[in-house]
């Protein structure tokens, strides 16, 4: 279960497993995207049941992309970019409004994609802030400019509820469990560019492939 704690689990760990995403050519392998989502739902997990219902959408998400890997298509499934062209050649995404493929590889990634964003922005708020920083408005802020635009108000208000039983600083250091503050600092500045890359690799081709707003 990926709920399960691992003591020699650490975010170095889940942050490399975004720097294997890439190949050579820069594609995106969805087998490790899968993986390092897992990784991160089990630190969400850690943080406390007040994100069980963030976490429970990404879990969601992440099996049905599992299920397309695993699948008889299963081909078509190795790289985000297989994935966009089997898809729209074949017509399985819903493009405009909500149909016949609520479970499209397209639009399940996309939602991960644009949470990716948000992760981006706060693990950067998270290693320039300073021992007073507050984890809730770091995340808030991170959120306001990001995933929040995609979501219905409801959500909004559910998701702003939650950062107020954030941790601390200090806390989230601890989870991380890669050492000392100034640790976790340079692990997060050496990360960084690895997930934006990956971000920012995905963000074009829905870009080229006019796919980034899918219902
Ligand atoms: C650490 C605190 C986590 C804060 C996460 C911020 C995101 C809030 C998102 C609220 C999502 C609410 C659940 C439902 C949303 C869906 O409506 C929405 C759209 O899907 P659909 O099918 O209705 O069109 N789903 C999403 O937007 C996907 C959201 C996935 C969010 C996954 C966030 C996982 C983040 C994990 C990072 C863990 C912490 C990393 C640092 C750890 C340091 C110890």
């Amino acid at each position: 279960s990926v709920a399960v704690e691992d003591p020699k689990f650490t975010l170095q760990e889940v942050l490399d497993t975004f720097k294997s995403c890439l190949s050579e050519n820069k594609e995106v392998f969805l087998e490790h995207y899968v993986a390092g989502w897992l990784g991160l739902v089990r630190f969400m997990n850690s943080l406390g049941s007040v994100f069980s219902f963030i976490a429970k959408d990404a879990v969601n998400k992440i099996q049905i992309l599992i299920n397309h890997l695993n699948g008889e298509n299963g081909a078509h499934y190795v790289t985000v970019q297989s994935m966009v062209k089997y898809e729209l050649d074949n017509q399985l995404v819903d493009l405009t409004k909500r149909g016949s493929f609520p479970e499209s590889g397209c639009r399940t990634l996309l939602r991960l994609h644009r949470a990716l964003r948000w992760l981006e922005l706060f693990l950067e708020r998270l290693r320039t802030s300073t021992e007073e920083s507050k984890t809730s408005v770091m995340c808030s802020e991170a959120y306001n400019q990001s995933l929040s635009q995609h979501h219905a108000w409801i959500i909004r208000k559910a998701a702003g509820t939650a950062f107020w039983a954030l941790p601390g600083r200090a806390t989230f250091f601890d989870v991380m469990n890669v050492g000392t503050p100034e640790q976790v600092v340079a692990m997060l500045g050496d990360a960084l560019p690895l997930i934006s890359e990956v971000y920012q690799v995905t963000e074009n081709l829905y870009a080229q492939n006019n796919i980034l707003d899918l219902p």
